[in-house]
Formats: structure tokens, C-alpha cells, sequence
């Protein structure tokens, strides 16, 4: 969004207050300032932006091929690992192991898991120049990487850029931010969504201007035509991605836990299929990804959407599939809290557990805008409150053991 634009919508905002606030008139601002920005843009107006173009739109491409390589050749893991009683910690590989939506990694060698991003590079980049790559390590992203953060093409090209390096090292989950969404959405999430939260919580940055969504920032630096490609590369990549991540060291990754209604087992089997489940593809092509978030019942929509993770949901995981201790993204507000044993009113954040929540964007990164900020202040500003005390700041997690069986808030847990 260049100057121009930012300056009408601020003038347009301006004096607006929880009771005068005027949906219409925002979006009347918002119309004005969209026909604006989404004209063609010719060659020359981005001319800055050509070389991102062309790198991000060539590692998202070079992605499918090693993707389809990589899936579908292990699914004999899966079979074996469906039998076995000790089940993940029997697990005998040395290498990643991509089987269908899930991939396996070597109990052997130091874990590094970070949490959700969400347009971050900064963060990213800070993260990564902490991590040795002479020595063995595996480096798992628990997805969203994308959206409410400013800078998605750049932490895109990062992360994708470090998986291109150090295929044998990294992984790229995807999270329920991976995924098309409409206009509507969008617009819904950058007008609605954020100025609700921030009326309701205020602070001194301005937040029409402090939250982004990849598709309007293609868009806004490609141009419509070139942004709007990109972008149905960048939906088919995050189809394409695994969502859960077991390490033999007895370890569960994914951006967050859930089940369909009423289902009291799972098998990894069921897991690697969850994502090619035609339900769940038709249900987001048809109802749109609001409406899937929110009330589609398959396991991959649970998995990546859930927000209430219980004890009962973790013993189903840690009974079927033999998984000691689970490391999520998703609830940023919550990032840093290990728990004891997994509860929605989080009555048990201890400095030990089996189940840890973790965000990986730091609220004074000049790319993470003013989203994180809002959701750790949240926890914060409730600290008379014993059901949301808690860290509430950007970390990720270290493993270096051959087999975990909890998680330390000193041992594991690294601030960004
Ligand atoms: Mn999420």
C-alpha cells in the first residue's frame, strides 16, 4: 500500500471510536484505496520487486517436483509403524521421511521446532542464524507462515529458500493459513477481524496499516496479474505440504491437535490421507475457508484448526500412535506455555509437561507488525487472572536427547 493510500484511510479512520464506528464508511475508504492499488501495474512500476518475482515464483515451483519425489516412496513406514505396539519411538531411519501429508525424522540429532511466523522474515532470519548446520540438526516450521504479519513474500522466500539448501535438515509444515482464501476473507480479516480486536484492546500503533494478508501484499508488489499467479502457486504449495511431523524421539509437530467428532482412535495411516480427503477439498472449494475453519468436521480441517486441545484428545494421540509430548503453534497468545496436561482453561501451565504451544514471531520485529503485539499483550494484561498467567512471548523449541518424555521450560524452550 503506498503512502497515498495509508494517509486516506487514516484520514478515514480518524476520530472513529467504538461507538461511531461506521463499517460502511470503512469500506467505502476501502474500495477507493483497492481500485487504486490493484490496477496493472506496467514492468517498470515493479521493477523493485521483479527479482522476488522471479525467485519466489521458481522456489514455489521447484518445490512441487522435490515434493512429489519425496512423498509416496515410504509408505511402508506407515504400514510397519501401524502394527507395532511401541509404534513412533520403535521408529528405525536415518534420514526424513516424507509418507503422504505426514514425515518421520531420525531420533539421532539435535530438534529445532518453531512456531507460526506469519509474515515475519525478521524473526525468521534471527532464528536461523542460530542454527548450526555443520552439525546434525532438523529444523521443523509448524506453518502459517503467512497473513496478520507484514512481510509474507520475504518470509516465503526464506524458508523456502532454507529447505532448498538443507533438504536432509529442514521441514515446512503447513498450518490453516496455507490454504486460498476469497476477497471477502480476506478483506473480512484486514477491515472486521483486526479493527475489532484492536478497538477492543487499543494501543498506540494504527492497525489498518499494522496487519497484512499475502494476497493483498502479491498483489499490492506484483501487480494483480503477476500477484494473483503467484498466488495460486503459493495455494497449491500449501496443499501440497505434510502437516504432522513425528520424531522417533517420541515427539508430535504440527500446528495444532484435533479429531472429528466422536473419534476416540487414530492411526498414522488415517493422518498421511487426511489432507487428499475429497471431503475436505470440496468443502473449502465450495464453502469457502471461513466456513471450513470453523464448522468443517474432516481431520485435516480439525487438526490444523483446533483450539481446544484437552487431556482426553492427547492420551487418543499418545495411545495410538505412542507420542510422549506434542509441540503446536496456532494459539499465539499462549506461545511458551508447556502443559502439564493439555486443558482448553489451561489450569495446568507448568514448567514441565508433555504438550508446549509455541509462536515464533517477535512483537518488536519490524515485520511483525502489530498482530503479535495483540495476541501476547492478551495474555499479559490478564496476569490477575490464573488461567492466563503465562510466557506469551515468541520462542521455539530445542530437543537434543534420543528420546523425550517431557518438556522443560529451561532444557527446551529458546526466547527468539
Ligand atoms: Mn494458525
Amino acid at each position: 500500500m503506498n503512502m497515498n493510500s495509508v494517509e486516506k484511510l487514516l484520514q478515514a479512520v480518524k476520530g472513529i471510536t467504538n461507538e461511531n464506528y461506521d463499517y460502511d464508511k470503512v469500506c467505502e475508504v476501502r474500495n477507493e484505496i483497492l481500485k487504486d492499488n490493484w490496477k496493472e501495474k506496467t514492468l517498470s512500476d515493479i521493477a523493485s520487486n521483479i527479482g522476488k518475482f522471479e525467485e519466489l515464483e521458481r522456489l514455489l515451483k521447484n518445490d512441487k517436483e522435490s515434493n512429489e519425489e519425496k512423498c509416496n516412496k515410504n509408505v511402508n513406514i506407515i504400514e510397519a509403524l501401524d502394527k507395532k505396539t511401541e509404534k513412533i519411538i520403535g521408529l528405525n531411519i536415518d534420514e526424513i521421511s516424507y509418507c503422504g501429508d505426514n514425515l518421520f525424522l531420525p531420533k539421532f540429532g539435535t530438534l529445532y521446532v518453531i512456531g507460526d511466523t506469519h509474515g515475519d522474515a525478521e524473526s525468521v532470519k534471527r532464528i536461523i542464524k542460530r542454527l548450526d548446520f555443520s552439525k546434525k540438526i532438523y529444523v521443523v516450521f509448524l506453518g502459517d507462515f503467512v497473513n496478520n504479519g507484514l512481510n509474507g513474500i520475504d518470509n516465503l522466500i526464506t524458508v523456502l529458500k532454507l529447505e532448498e539448501q538443507f533438504p536432509k535438515n529442514v521441514v515446512l509444515l503447513s498450518g490453516n493459513h496455507e490454504f486460498r482464501e476469497t476477497y471477502y476473507t480476506v478483506l473480512n480479516e484486514f477491515f472486521i477481524t483486526h479493527w475489532d480486536n484492536f478497538m477492543k484492546n487499543p494501543t498506540d500503533k494504527v492497525p489498518p496499516n499494522h496487519y497484512g494478508h499475502i494476497r493483498l501484499e502479491l498483489v499490492t508488489r506484483f501487480g494483480f496479474k503477476q500477484g494473483e499467479y503467484i498466488y495460486d502457486l503459493f495455494v497449491k504449495w500449501g496443499r501440497r505440504l505434510p502437516y504432522v511431523a513425528f520424531s522417533a524421539k517420541g515427539i508430535m509437530m504440527s500446528h495444532s491437535i484435533g479429531l472429528a467428532k466422536n473419534k476416540n482412535c487414530i492411526s498414522f495411516d488415517e493422518l498421511a490421507k487426511a489432507k487428499k480427503d475429497p471431503i475436505d477439498l470440496e468443502y473449502i472449494k465450495n464453502r469457502g475457508y471461513e466456513d471450513w475453519r470453523k464448522n468443517c468436521d474432516t481431520l485435516h480441517a480439525r487438526m490444523v484448526n483446533n483450539n481446544e486441545i484437552t487431556k482426553s484428545l492427547l492420551n487418543i494421540f499418545q495411545n495410538c500412535l505412542g507420542v510422549n509430548v506434542f509441540v503446536v503453534g496456532h494459539r499465539h497468545y499462549r506461545s511458551g506455555d508447556i502443559h502439564k496436561e493439555g486443558n482448553m482453561i489451561w489450569t495446568d501451565v507448568k514448567s514441565q509437561g508433555r504438550f508446549v504451544t509455541i509462536s515464533s514471531s517477535h512483537e518488536d520485529s519490524k515485520d511483525a507488525g502489530h498482530y503479535i503485539e495483540h495476541e501476547y499483550e492478551y495474555t499479559r494484561s490478564r496476569k490477575t487472572d490464573e488461567q492466563r498467567q503465562g510466557r506469551a512471548k515468541a520462542c521455539y523449541t530445542i530437543f537434543r536427547e534420543e528420546t523425550v518424555d517431557k518438556i522443560d521450560e529451561y532444557d527446551n524452550i529458546r526466547d527468539v
